[in-house]
């Protein structure tokens, strides 16, 4: 029979489904296991095979333990809401909620033929109002703990789309789509204060099993600095001689302190700006465009005098305070203290306003460049001499003991902009009244949903819609309005994972014994690039939730695996514009799912960037071929010793493999195995053999299982278990030596046929007489592998052919070869 594998897979992938064979329950005698491949992003174009190998890296991880006994979790679902689905949908002229769902659908159908063991009965789609409900219960119990308020902020702002724009469309300052110079617009948004959570996200890295690479990324991001808060006396044009604190990691350098700088949007700016001055700064206020913190590194230092001056604590010298674009208004204090001989922005600024520069720490200073590395301190009265490192410890405790400051540290992280204004999104449900002010909506009356009928193309669709936005205020009756903007979408996909186990709930966001049974999750998989925000936003929700007491552990993946990219043939990134973008549908009609399975984890490590390969995938069809045909021909009887003890090392080494995602190593141990199969072979071997296969080719391992007379199916198997007394070392030994000589006698007919330049065809081969046996019992093996004549002689064969005398040379392990 062909092997025929568009119909093996529909019909495996049909009988999975009717049995539900991957459904599961809460089952306390068991123990649980919850895998999680990030959910995608529903498009058109549907999945690609980078896709494909994220969750088939998950899926052999399933399989894998699902037969070791676990009771495994191993759900899937689409982040249907946010701002591509919108503007894809507008670009076609559809709604995106049947774009979204369209897409889904064809997710399901494209995923479902990958062979995937999903629990279908728990799909959940961030765009349900029964699953965005439940954001907006979160977001009523932020609010409630005060961690859900409204500030004014700035956004992206195209005039002539009419909307805001994400900055990854704001790029260069032009809007993607009509190439507009982009506005900044201040606008009053809902932020979620996950600085509260600073120091636990921080402190949570402890017990984590996730790459180093991402905690460190992690870390940067939250950004906690230590350093010295120092007050200067600041004489404003209001009151004589005021307190204002400024944050430094070099207090060692306050000697040099010439002028300080206060941040363009600090909300007390105006304070310190002398009559005289006003007219100044507004004008350069004016001037100023607002720009990413990217942008701030490269961006031109720039200020303006306020007209007031500060007392510097230490020196007592007047100095002058600046307004500055380079100063971030929300970090630290929102001002710091100038030392423009050892600060490169210092000095910038200085050489730009003519401002005094006075060297504190001994060290060279250019005409272009501050100095800003270790050593000595110098005009720096009593603490001239001191290593500067010492000098920050001993100038604090000398401010501290003084009164003058304190030892203090900040955060980088900011509080979470969640608000967009866009219609694509969560609702929030909070009410604006006149009378009242801002009012959530009562409990009750969740979900908020999402109107349908809507006009697209001009601004936030929700603005305009009056029957929508137009409600009593729940607290006095009197006229209100919706708010209007949704929320970011890293909301819905923050505790995905949690509805994931009990995603039908429609009176709790989930039963709190069913998540605390599930989660943690035990592996989670999926691209580095979401290190930062989506990493870090579900820890956060995890330990709000955990706060609330909804869950009893505090972190939602205990490990994390980030998967390596796929890449086009000949390491080409994959991309709709170079056309060479693999869809697994065209590739599962030509090789096979299966095939395509085993191909793409053969390639590398599931860490590592491999690229797609034709030639390489059709190589996989051939062995899947060969597997097929043999089980049609092997005569069931009994394995030799031989056999058994390559099965047994085999199944140690494969257990250990996938256990650390080396599924690469495995494949070529499932290759090896093969290759000593003879013409009859026992039942439990071959069994044992398609148990190891099932987790990478389930559909083929099913299909041969049948073949064997099993009724159950292989995919709930019990894994196989070594029997280490099958092993027999001597067996390892000869293949070793074995393969070595293979190895030596390709390596020699190179060398021969480069220095000669004539193609040999016949081999002699010469070894001690007690490792004859080794070579010999292995020579079918040998000459399969081997485009020669060959012959073997023991050096003591009185017969041998031997013109060169190669038997004279040969060592224990190490034959002789002659070619001819
Ligand atoms: C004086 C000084 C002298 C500084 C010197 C550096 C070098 P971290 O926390 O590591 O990023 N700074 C403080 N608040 C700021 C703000 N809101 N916006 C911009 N810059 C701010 O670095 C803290 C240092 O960044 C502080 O130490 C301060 O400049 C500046 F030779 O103070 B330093
Ligand atoms: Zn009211």
């Amino acid at each position: 029979m062909e092997y025929d594998f568009a119909k093996i897979e529909k019909k495996w992938q049909a009988r999975w489904e009717k049995e539900k064979i991957f459904e599961v329950d809460e089952n306390p005698k068991k123990k649980k296991f919850y895998v999680l491949e990030m959910f995608p992003y529903p498009s058109a174009d549907g999945l690609h095979m980078g896709h494909a190998l994220n969750y088939t890296i998950g899926d052999v991880f399933t399989r894998f333990k699902i037969m070791n006994g676990f009771n495994v979790l191993h759900p899937m679902g689409y982040d249907a809401l946010g701002l591509p689905a919108e503007n894809a949908a507008i670009k076609v002229g559809t709604h995106p909620k049947d774009y979204t769902e369209k897409a889904i659908k064809n997710y399901i159908r494209q995923q479902k033929s990958l062979g995937l063991s999903y629990d279908w009965s728990r799909i959940v789609s961030t765009a349900d109002p029964n699953y965005y409900k439940w954001d907006q219960w979160i977001f009523f119990k932020m609010f409630e703990k005060n961690l859900a308020y409204k500030k004014i902020s700035s956004v992206n702002w195209c005039p002539k789309c009419n909307t805001v724009l994400a900055n990854e469309q704001a790029q260069g300052g032009k809007c993607e789509r009509c190439e507009s110079e982009v506005e900044i617009k201040n606008l009053n948004q809902w932020f979620f204060k996950i600085t509260d959570y600073a120091e636990e996200l921080l402190e949570g890295h402890k017990h984590l099993e996730w790459p180093q690479k991402t905690i460190a990324m992690q870390k940067n991001w939250i950004g906690k600095s230590y350093g010295t808060e120092i007050d200067f006396e600041i004489e404003t044009p209001l009151r004589k001689k005021e307190k204002w604190k400024i944050f430094t990691t070099r207090p060692d350098t306050i000697f040099g302190v010439t002028f300080m700088v206060v941040s363009v949007q600090h909300e007390k700016l105006f304070e310190l700006v002398t009559s005289e001055q006003k007219k100044e700064v507004e004008k350069f206020l004016k001037r100023l465009k607002s720009v990413s913190e990217k942008e701030l590194e490269n961006m031109e230092k720039e200020g303006v005098f306020t007209g007031s001056y500060a007392i510097n604590p230490l020196t007592k010298e007047k100095i002058p305070v600046y307004a500055g674009n380079f100063v971030v208004a929300d970090y630290g204090c929102g001002m710091v203290m100038a030392v423009p001989a050892h600060d490169q922005r210092d000095f910038e600024f200085a050489k730009k306003y003519k401002i005094k520069i006075k060297q504190v720490i001994d060290g060279k200073i250019t005409e272009t460049r501050a100095f800003t590395g270790e050593g000595k301190l110098i005009n720096s009265e009593k603490f001239n001499r001191l290593e500067n490192k010492k000098a920050i410890e001993e100038i604090t405790k000398f401010l501290v003991d003084k009164n003058l400051g304190r030892k203090t540290f900040h955060f980088k992280l900011k509080d979470w902009c969640i608000s967009r204004q866009r219609y694509w999104g969560t609702p929030i449900p909070m009410i604006n009244c006149e009378k009242c002010g801002i009012v959530a909506v009562p409990e009750k009356d969740l979900p908020i949903k999402l109107p349908e009928k809507v006009k697209f193309g001009k601004g936030n669709p929700l603005e305009t819609n009056e029957e929508w936005i137009n409600v009593k205020c729940p607290k006095c009756g009197g006229k209100a309005r919706r708010e209007t903007d949704t929320m970011d979408t890293f909301v819905n996909s923050s505790w995905y994972f949690l509805r994931y186990c009990d995603p039908k709930n429609n009176k709790k966001i989930f039963d709190s014994k069913k998540a605390n049974y599930w989660c943690p999750i035990d592996m989670y998989i999926g691209g580095a690039e979401h290190s930062c925000m989506h990493l870090i936003f579900f820890r956060f929700y995890t330990k709000f939730l955990h706060k609330l007491g909804v869950i009893n552990f505090n972190e939602p993946a205990k490990k994390l695996f980030h998967q390596g990219m796929l890449h086009g043939e000949g390491g080409i990134k994959m991309s709709k514009s170079k056309g060479n973008v693999i869809n697994p549908d065209g590739v599962s009609k030509e090789y096979g799912i299966d095939t395509a399975r085993f191909f793409l984890l053969s390639l590398a490590a599931p860490d590592k960037p491999r690229d797609w390969n034709e030639e390489g995938i059709k190589g996989s069809l051939k062995f899947i071929k060969k597997i097929f045909e043999y089980f049609e021909n092997v005569k069931i009887k009994k394995s030799n010793s031989k056999t058994e003890s390559k099965l047994n090392s085999t199944i140690k080494d494969i257990t250990n493999q996938i256990e650390v995602f080396q599924y690469n190593l495995a494949i070529i141990k499932i290759r090896e195995l093969f290759s000593v199969f003879s013409e009859e072979e026992s039942q439990e071997v071959l069994e044992k053999f398609l148990k190891l296969l099932s987790p990478f080719c389930p559909h083929i391992a099913e299909e041969l299982w049948e073949k064997l007379g099993n009724e159950n199916f292989i995919s709930l198997e019990k894994w196989p278990v070594v029997d280490e007394k099958k092993i027999d070392v001597t067996f390892e030994i000869q293949e070793k030596a074995v393969e070595k000589l293979i190895e030596d006698i390709s390596h020699v007919a190179k060398i021969v046929e480069e220095k000669t330049g004539k193609k040999k065809s016949k081999i002699f081969v010469y070894v001690l007489p007690n490792e004859l046996e080794t070579y010999s019992s292995n020579w079918e093996m040998i000459k399969k592998k081997i485009n020669f004549e060959i012959k073997i002689f023991a050096v003591n064969d009185k017969a041998k052919y031997d013109p060169e005398n190669k038997s004279g040379k040969v060592k224990p392990g190490r034959p002789g070869i002659y070619l001819e």
